[in-house]
């Protein structure tokens, strides 16, 4: 007999979780993030559809993290990841607000019910659910609210129990690898074991394979760098979050020697702390380094965010003087060596590579990709499942948002090509020890590589496995292309729901007639380039802008803000002298 709704259970346990009835919540660009005090019934109701969402797939295990990964310590969050490791189905975002926004345990059962029907979802299915959190002290409750949620939706006596897994503390990429690994474990492509000592170990067998292989593996620096063995030390500013602690435990699995590491920011106990002034998102919208980090010149430093799945890379020279590598570098940077590997391995007529970007892309990395490594680049709209969507149609997508948020994605087939190449018995052996070297390194690579989601841990390991490979510092690497002067600052706005984007959020089509002034703006800068998207993680509209001249980028930004916040509802006081 096929399961139902045990109304009665599910109303009571409802009934401790009661709806706020003046919020409308929204499964944004990465889940439903805002403060933590409004979140309890969303994370009893995610509980619910997490389970649905796995017996709509048969029982294959579905992930769901508590996270606000870059947004400050009182806010908090929660996203679902579907069975590969991939963020929740955007067929299924829909469900998850209506959900959401039930105002009464009678019509969560409602809308409960239409869900099920909706999607076919047999109830009589089994459900498997594995769920983390990061560091912030206001996922203790949540958590336990989520788990009410996920242990109420039994769905009556028939059904089977649902299986539980907590994860704990993680960071948001090794939730995502988890959920992969389990529902690959039988498959006859395993992605690795579901632990996080077995994520830790995937990642130091592959790094170790690659900075052993480094002399015979690749091209020696173009630009003649003595010979270096190890590169020296890394300092890794953590963002007081959960990056800090899994980054020391990494680094007992693999060693110092491999990964000499200094980590900073790591206070993961002091309320206030987290993203505090540090972290990727600090580092890049105020193009410094965080506070109370002085850069030794020319040494590398990173920034991972809140629950590590953003890094960007910076050094300084020797005025001091600040440079950002961000995540449009890291694209370009990994796309340059693995274009280069692909062809040292004799793969590049099968192996095409692509890169994916989104609107806050520095032009000047869109160029250099497209002119220089003549490689083609899709503009997507912000939020890594977009991304990650678009690169699946390449053998190798590369894709990263300008913010550090990325990775790189294997073709299945390309994967088997890969492997199948390494097969002394293949119809195409090696021609001879570096085409051997370099495929050996592309199989390492996408080892390496956390395929599921952005990662900063493992996308640190591939920018160290670059330099190491290329033996370049950072300002060698940063030589390849000048980014534009850009400038990104947030305006806060009573509606941010009234802007809406076309064009991969290039173009605004609400406000009526705003995107006419903006486009008058930018005709005046020699360079100009702006545009304004409504955040999907924030309560705020973001205006970018970049030109050829620092002043003249920073005008346009503030000159596009104050449009903005003039005629499209400006919350607050009007700041009197700019955005930043
Ligand atoms: C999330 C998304 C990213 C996005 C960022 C900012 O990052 O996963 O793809 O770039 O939010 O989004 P928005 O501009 O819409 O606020 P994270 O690191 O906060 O999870």
């Amino acid at each position: 007999m096929a399961s139902t709704l045990d109304q009665q259970a599910l109303a009571a346990a409802s009934a401790q979780h009661p709806k706020l009835q003046h919020i409308t919540y929204t499964y944004g660009t990465a889940g439903f993030r805002t403060e933590a005090d409004l979140l309890d019934s969303v994370m009893f109701r995610v509980g619910l559809l997490a389970v649905l969402r796995s017996k709509n797939l048969k029982g294959k295990a579905i992930g769901v993290m508590v996270t606000a990964s870059h947004n400050p310590e009182k806010d908090n969050g929660v996203k679902l990841v579907d069975p590969m490791g991939e963020m929740l189905h955007g067929s299924w975002e829909p469900y998850a607000t209506q959900l959401a926004n039930a105002q009464t345990d009678d019509l969560l059962l409602a809308a409960l019910d239409s869900i099920v029907k909706a999607t076919g979802t047999d109830l009589s299915q089994p459900a498997h659910v594995v769920y983390g959190h990061d560091t912030r002290p206001s996922c203790k409750p949540l958590v336990r609210a989520l788990v009410d949620g996920l242990s109420s939706a039994t769905f009556g006596s028939e059904a089977p129990k649902v299986e539980l897994v907590n994860a704990g503390l993680v960071t948001t990429p090794q939730l995502h690898y988890l959920v992969r690994c389990l529902n690959t474990a039988d498959s006859p492509d395993p992605y690795g074991e579901p632990t996080i000592d077995g994520y830790y170990r995937k990642l130091a067998a592959a790094y170790t394979e690659l900075s052993a292989s480094r002399a015979s593996g690749h091209k020696p620096s173009p630009f003649g760098l003595r010979g270096r063995e190890l590169l020296p030390a890394i300092t890794v500013d953590c963002a007081n979050g959960v990056g800090a602690p899994k980054l020391k435990e990494f680094v007992k699995v693999i060693g110092t020697d491999y990964l000499p590491v200094i980590v900073v920011r790591d206070n993961t106990t002091t309320a206030g702390q987290l993203n505090l002034n540090c972290g990727a998102d600090f580092v890049k919208t105020q193009q410094r380094a965080p506070l109370g980090v002085k850069p030794i010149a020319w040494q590398r430093y990173a920034s991972f965010d809140g629950d590590a799945d953003r890094i960007v890379y910076y050094y300084a020279d020797a005025d001091g003087v600040f440079h950002l590598l961000d995540g449009d570098k890291i694209a370009t940077l990994a796309a340059g060596f693995i274009m280069d590997l692909v062809k040292d391995a004799g793969l590049d007529d099968k192996v095409k590579v692509g890169v994916v970007q989104t609107a806050y892309a520095n032009g000047a990395s869109t160029k250099y990709l497209t002119e220089v490594l003549g490689v083609p680049v899709t503009c997507v709209p912000t939020g890594v499942k977009h991304l990650h969507h678009a690169a699946e149609s390449y053998d190798i997508g590369v894709y990263f948002e300008a913010n550090g948020h990325g990775t790189v994605l294997f073709s299945p087939s390309t994967l088997a090509g890969i492997r199948s190449s390494l097969d002394s018995a293949t119809s195409s052996p090696a021609a001879d020890e570096s085409q051997l070297a370099a495929r050996t390194n592309l199989r390492a690579l996408t080892e390496l590589i956390n395929q599921t989601v952005g990662d900063a841990l493992s996308d640190m390991l591939l920018v160290e496995t670059v330099l190491l490979h290329r033996q370049w510092t950072p300002a060698q690497w940063d030589r390849a292309y000048t980014d534009y002067p850009n400038r990104l600052v947030k305006v806060l706005v009573n509606d941010r729901h009234a802007f809406e984007t076309t064009d991969a959020e290039r173009k605004l089509v609400k406000p009526e007639g705003l995107q006419a002034k903006i486009d008058a703006l930018c005709k005046e800068v020699d360079g100009g380039r702006s545009f304004v998207r409504p955040s999907g993680t924030e309560d705020c509209v973001r205006v970018y802008a970049e030109a050829t001249t620092r002043q003249a980028a920073d005008d346009l930004v503030n000159k596009a803000a104050y449009l903005v916040f003039d005629e499209a509802g400006g919350k607050g006081t009007r700041p009197a002298s700019g955005f930043f």
